[in-house]
């Protein structure tokens, strides 16, 4: 008896490592699409980055910082509609829901790209490093692209 109790907590040692190993990777890679940044006319210091994000997981996968090398910061902004005026709050994270989709948007979340190092034309590619609250990275490349509506800035 004595033996079988020690050879079923060897296996239960042995197993509990590699159970919560395959927890984390039945994780799925959060989906990014339709991603790209409004071109500004030269010397326009900000711009904006949009993004579709899905999340193919049960949990919440959480956006914590963004970077580029065009810009000197990136920050998460929420467009707001406030007493008829629409202004910019930053925002230090952004939570994707568990199967949920989040678009990106002029008149809602966006990325502000701040103090842009160079002007950004119609058609350039913009390499963007995404960072998640879990410690997983992501990079992009966003094409700049023209867009009707006209975003004003009031920061
Ligand atoms: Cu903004």
């Amino acid at each position: 008896m004595k033996i079988k109790c020690w050879i079923f907590y060897a296996l239960l040692a042995l197993l509990l490592p590699s159970m919560a190993l395959a927890g984390n990777q039945i994780k799925k890679e959060i989906e990014l699409s339709d991603f790209y940044v409004r071109a500004v006319p030269p010397g326009a210091e900000n711009t904006a980055l949009f993004i579709t994000l899905t999340n193919p997981n049960k949990t919440d996968v959480v956006l914590s910082k963004v970077s580029s090398p065009v810009c000197r910061a990136a920050e998460i902004h929420l467009m707001q509609h406030k007493a008829g005026v629409m202004s910019m709050e930053h925002v230090p994270e952004l939570a994707i829901k568990g199967g949920d989709t989040l678009k990106l948007s002029p008149d809602g979340y966006h990325i502000m790209l701040i103090g842009l190092k160079k002007t950004l034309k119609d058609g350039d590619s913009v390499p963007v490093t995404l960072s998640f609250k879990d410690g997983n990275k992501v990079k992009i490349n966003a094409t700049v692209r023209r867009l009707m509506k006209k975003m004003k800035h009031s920061h």
